[in-house]
């Protein structure tokens, strides 16, 4: 199968020319797209680095990975027939059953008899005379076809903390987005964690029971809510499978896709008292709605968001038993919901547990790692295991670490090194046939429903292309220059833009990304459905074709 299919297969000049597309990466994304194009009747190969499909949920196998949104409205949605099969566990799934999940859609649609495992691409370069890409992997070997797609997902690209000494130390360590495949043994274990983001607090709260002893060293808190998890019944699978038709409409009516809107009222339409009890509703219930279904000028005005980041301060107050620890968890430098909220599952209270040291390294800055562990400017700290949970260069990161070269060899990472350039978030001038699925400047929310929606629009661009007999597509640069002014119009204005994250490109361990870009389209899933629907419904104006 796999092993038969080769890319030294398609060295063979008999062969060349056989892939009508190249799809990197097998995750959510990459594997929808195959989906898809071989109901086109094309010929595709997927490369993809991993030893298995799953993307983000092949990589990220830390204790404690799960969903933040709920597991019914994440899963694809194009087949009734796996919606049927498949039951969910919990309202909130863990990583092993998503992982779990995407293997059974693999199987289940025969998806690895065309994807490349053990791949990792390398470069991509466009040869203008054949209109054809050739893309490399790391071994050397390369394939080509006429058409890309990117299917690299915004979070792939893991960074690891520029601190000196980090290969000295001799016990293990492992990043959250390369974690072992075997169990990790945590019983009695002396362990240290650098990084406050999702992943860290996913990771803490699982893993603060079973350690000997917990340090986390915190350079930023985040704010993070309570998820509210639990198993899904048998009744509410039963209901939950005879409502996926009302579900996915639900998504395809909201801001971000999720089940949550934010509320049509703005904080100070209501009472101090009405404002409370709604905060305090929102707190106690599952997901998002806390994030996403608040006050609708939580995320616009400063006023109204500082008093939700006050009611977020006083439940980190009530719930962490020591107030200096739980002043040093409360954000200082952004407003609740200004970055992606963490949900969490006793965060707070695991450092109320003895065992659980929390280091402020703003106060004593982590001075190098040592063999035996990390050393501040006033403690050495010895681990038996370290965890870097230092997240990913987002967005932008995973298109920097391929050797893009477009038309007449122009280099994608040398463009894009301030901001990127789009259209739609889905092609970019000079790259003929380079389709990316979540690239830069894409709605983005709840992931596999904006995955599905620019596949199918991606694909229809591809059908239209096949049936006209066109052969090259590239976008019209001042439709680019709009498209780039309409992203950077709707992310004025957004308390969020202004803050650094990997959302807005921020991740000081990667050079130059110091400051806060506009990296999605913010005005919304629905705005942006509208736009690319009008586009292919006048028959793709913005694009030019050969
Ligand atoms: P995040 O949310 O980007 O978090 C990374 C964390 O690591 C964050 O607390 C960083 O602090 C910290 N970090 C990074 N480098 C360093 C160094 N050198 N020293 C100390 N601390 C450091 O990534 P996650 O993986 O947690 O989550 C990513 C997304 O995955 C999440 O939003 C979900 O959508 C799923 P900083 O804030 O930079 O001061």
């Amino acid at each position: 199968m796999v092993a038969s299919q080769t890319v030294a297969d398609e060295l063979d000049p008999d062969r060349l020319g056989h892939f009508d597309a190249i799809i990197i990466g097998a995750g959510v994304a990459g594997m929808y797209q195959l989906y898809r194009l071989r109901e086109l009747g094309m010929r595709v190969r997927v490369l993809e680095a991993g030893s298995d499909v799953g993307g983000t949920w092949y990589w990220c196998r830390y204790p404690g990975a799960r969903f933040d949104s709920e597991s019914w409205s994440y899963g694809y949605s194009f087949s009734e027939e796996l919606l049927q099969e498949w039951s969910w566990p919990e309202h909130f799934a863990a990583q092993p059953d998503t992982l779990r999940y995407l293997n059974y859609v693999a199987d289940k649609f025969d998806f690895r008899r065309d994807i490349q495992f053990n791949s990792r691409v390398v470069a991509a370069h466009f040869d203008d005379a054949a209109s054809r890409w050739t893309v490399t992997v790391e071994s050397g070997e390369h394939v080509s076809a006429p058409m890309m797609i990117t299917a690299l997902g915004p979070l792939s690209a893991f960074t690891l903390p520029n601190i000196p000494g980090r290969d000295s130390y001799r016990g293990p360590a492992f990043h959250t987005a390369r974690w072992p495949h075997e169990p990790v043994n945590f019983k009695g274990k002396r362990v240290g964690i650098i990084g406050t983001g999702a992943t860290a607090i996913q990771t803490i709260q699982t893993i603060a029971k079973d350690v000997e002893h917990l340090t986390v060293f915190q350079r930023t808190p985040n704010w993070a809510a309570p998820l509210h998890n639990s198993k899904i019944t048998d009744e509410e699978q039963k209901k939950i499978k005879a409502s996926f038709p009302e579900i996915y409409e639900r998504c395809r009516q909201t801001v971000a896709c999720f089940i949550h809107n934010p509320d049509p009222r703005k904080t100070l339409d209501v009472s101090p008292q009405e404002r409370e009890a709604f905060w305090e509703k929102l707190y106690s219930e599952p997901g998002f709605g806390i994030w996403i279904g608040n006050f609708k000028d939580m995320m616009t005005d400063e006023k109204a968001n500082a008093l939700a980041t006050e009611f977020a301060t006083k439940k980190i107050r009530q719930r962490v038993k020591d107030p200096k620890v739980a002043d040093l968890l409360t954000p200082k430098n952004h407003g609740f919901g200004t970055r992606r909220l963490p949900l969490e599952s006793g965060y707070y209270e695991a450092y109320n547990q003895d065992n659980v040291l929390l280091v402020d390294i703003n106060k004593t800055p982590i001075e190098r790692i040592t063999p035996e562990g990390i050393k501040t400017s006033d403690q050495e700290y010895a681990f038996d295991l370290m965890i870097y949970a230092t997240g990913f260069d987002g967005v932008t990161g995973p298109y920097d670490r391929i050797d893009i070269r477009g038309s007449g060899g122009r280099c994608l990472k040398d463009e894009w090194v301030d901001m990127p350039r789009t259209l739609l978030g889905m092609q970019t001038e000079g790259y003929p046939n380079m389709f990316m699925i979540l690239g830069p400047h894409t709605a983005r929310g709840n992931i596999p429903r904006n995955i599905e929606e620019v596949v199918e629009w991606q694909t229809g661009l591809i059908k239209y292309m096949r049936e006209h007999g066109l052969t090259r597509v590239e976008p019209r640069s001042e439709a680019v220059d709009d498209w780039v002014t309409v992203v950077n119009e709707a992310s004025a204005g957004l308390l969020s833009s202004k803050i650094g994250s990997w959302q807005t490109g921020v991740n000081r361990n990667v050079e130059g990304r110091n400051v806060p870009r506009v990296l999605g389209y913010n005005g919304g899933a629905v705005r942006y459905r509208g736009k690319i629907e009008k586009e292919a419904a006048e028959g793709y104006p913005d694009f030019r074709f050969g």
